[in-house]
């Protein structure tokens, strides 16, 4: 061989070798045939994975803007591969103006200026699968921004061919009004206001449930579904192992459009939710594109019953892995209204999601996101004594549950909620149009309201990363980071985390760890074994003789409590504070404490 041709065997041979290692090939679907049935359950990827959502904004900044970005999260990943987590959800991070933060998409196939570049974004994608882990990214097709293209085509006039992308009407004639004319029908957005937004250009109206910048798409036209067909081909193409899908259940509309009546305008997400073509259109999806390619779905479900979820999850239904009910999440507000709530009725959601999703259907465990306030904050309790303890409880519970567990950036830390003081402190615009249509007319006060928002503001989860105690958290090299980072920064953050042994981080280590190797946990049976009680909540996992024992203490007060029925602790597997207690007829437990037995 002469040197020229080992001179390119030394050249091409590496960079094949590099080409095929990191080429972002997409994954051709596994034959299910090999996957295993455990338990009656068909052994997938993504039952086994924990998956972790990245907040691409408030992440990590790698370049000081304040903004955090791809190459900050490339950064970070062996701290994530080091948590255990399988799967990361990157929130939105394609090019858009912001009005949503990204849930406004302006082109589908370029990356988000702020967030870098698409060679950031190939670069991302192969440190996540050189160590071996996936990456889901955020499908937003329900809706686009108003600057994409096919809106700026779709309003510059009525014959446009792309008008029918989206969702126009005429308006009811009213000389009263700015206009001279009414919205077409009562549809509310979820921002506040109308749903319907006049374009004097066309003198028509166009829908969008959420912000004006977000133009409901016409799902109806089978050239937008062919569009949304091809864009997720374009991500699986490149390597991404599945999507996290916005507002699913909203993408068909009912025919006519007719007026909401008063009872369904107290729910309005049901009411938009599961309209005549949403089943037909997931299965059309499904058929083009997830059944191509070794993908993982999880559709954010909006206004869809738990009743109704076997009917978009089950496997043989063909349309989506899971879904995220948000009826947990979401137990401690009515509306926007925060409210309080029961033990005894937070653990009967759990049952019912045991008895309704059978082996087919498989779930989702969250209690956190971007548009919720932080877990510990939410539903364990932030104060100095009970911060560790409870955050650690709430990491047992959310990832001993039955289902795909969802950990939202910062939780492992035990993030907490923001001490928001003024208005002037928030940045989702869903806060700022709610101020201006509720505090601004008079119809609420604004201590009442900023009083209920600091409980509730999805702005409590968006502040960035803290990852060590200098300046803005470590987050950013830049003098001011977009959104203030929290100030208790100093006493919660990852280098603090990362060097004891003790912290929520190793904590969330040890249980995802221990989940990983204990197939009950995953695959086995649901049983709660005290569904009444309102402090303890505890639960057997069942894989035949695998029996495991799961003991939740959430209340700030010390309990005495004894298991009857004759169960036999084998050993504690875990628990969040030192214990050798293994007489489960007279247990000691303290405030906050969480423990897992196997048992006999
Ligand atoms: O969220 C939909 C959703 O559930 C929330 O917007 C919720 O309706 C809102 O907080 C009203 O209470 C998805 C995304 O997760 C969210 O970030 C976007 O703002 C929204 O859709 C529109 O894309
Ligand atoms: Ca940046």
């Amino acid at each position: 061989m002469n040197l020229y041709r080992a001179a390119l065997a030394l050249i091409v041979a590496p960079s094949l070798l590099l080409a095929v290692s990191y080429a972002q090939t997409a994954t051709p679907p596994q034959p299910s045939a090999h996957n295993a049935i455990v338990n009656g359950y068909q052994s997938q990827w993504w039952k086994e994975a924990v998956v972790y959502q990245v907040y691409p904004r408030s992440f990590k900044d790698s370049n000081g803007d304040g903004i955090g970005d791809l190459p900050g999260i490339t950064s970070k990943l062996d701290y994530l591969q080091k948590l255990g987590v399988k799967v990361i959800w990157l929130s939105p991070h394609f090019d858009s103006p912001n009005a949503d933060n990204g849930y406004d998409i302006r082109d589908y196939r370029k990356v988000m200026t702020e967030f870098g570049t698409m060679a950031d974004c190939d670069a991302l994608l192969a440190g996540i699968k050189q160590r071996h882990m996936r990456l889901i990214v955020d499908l937003v097709v329900n809706h686009s921004s108003d600057e994409h293209k096919w809106f700026v085509e779709s309003r510059s006039s009525k014959d446009s061919p792309y008008r029918d992308y989206y969702i126009w009407r005429p308006g009811k004639p009213n000389p009263a009004s700015p206009t001279g004319f009414d919205p077409p029908n009562n549809y509310p957005s979820f921002f506040s206001g109308s749903a319907w937004q006049y374009d004097p250009g066309t003198k028509e109206y166009y829908l969008h449930y959420f912000a004006v910048k977000q133009p409901d798409l016409n799902w109806d036209n089978p050239k937008v579904r062919a569009e949304v067909f091809d864009l997720m081909k374009f991500w699986l193409d490149k390597g991404v192992d599945g999507f996290r899908m916005d507002v699913i259940p909203l993408i068909s509309k009912r025919a006519g459009l007719p007026d909401l009546t008063p009872e369904e305008l107290k729910n309005v997400s049901k009411a938009y939710a599961n309209g005549p073509h949403m089943h037909e259109y997931l299965q059309e999806m499904n058929r083009n594109v997830m059944a191509k390619y070794d993908v993982m779905t999880v559709g954010e479900a909006l206004g869809i019953s738990l009743q109704q979820t076997p009917s978009i999850v089950d496997d043989r239904r063909h349309e989506l892995n899971m879904i995220f009910n948000f009826d947990a999440i979401r137990i401690n507000r009515e509306g926007r209204q925060w409210k309080s709530w029961t033990l005894p009725e937070f653990k009967a959601i759990y049952a019912e999601h045991a008895s309704k999703l059978d082996v087919q259907s498989w779930d989702t465990v969250f209690l956190s996101n971007h548009d919720n306030p932080r877990l510990v904050s939410s539903f364990g309790d932030d104060s100095p004594a009970f911060r560790v303890a409870s955050a650690k409880l709430l990491a047992t519970m959310l990832l001993s549950l039955r289902g795909t567990p969802f950990i939202y950036q910062g939780d492992e830390l035990g993030m907490t909620n923001y001490p928001f003081k003024a208005i002037g402190d928030f940045d989702d615009i869903e806060a700022k149009n709610a101020y201006k249509a509720d505090v601004l007319t008079g119809k609420v006060s604004e201590q009442a309201y900023l009083a209920n928002l600091r409980h509730m503001s999805r702005d409590n989860a968006r502040t960035p990363m803290q990852w060590d105690g200098s300046a803005n958290g470590g987050f950013t090299t830049g003098p001011k980071a977009w959104l203030a980072v929290n100030p208790n920064y100093k006493e919660i953050n990852a280098k603090e985390e990362l060097a004891d042994p003790d912290s929520i981080y190793n904590y969330y280590r040890r249980m995802i760890a221990l989940r990983e190797h204990t197939p009950a946990l995953i695959y086995g049976d649901y049983k709660d074994i005290e569904p009444q009680n309102t402090k303890i909540f505890a639960y057997l996992r069942i894989l035949g003789q695998e029996k495991y024992l799961v003991i939740l203490n959430l209340s700030s007060d010390p309990v005495s409590y004894s298991l009857l029925g004759g169960l036999k602790a084998r050993a504690i597997v875990i628990s969040n504070l030192p214990t050798a207690e293994k007489e489960l007829s007279n247990l000691k437990l303290r405030a906050w404490e969480a423990r897992v037995y196997k048992l006999e």
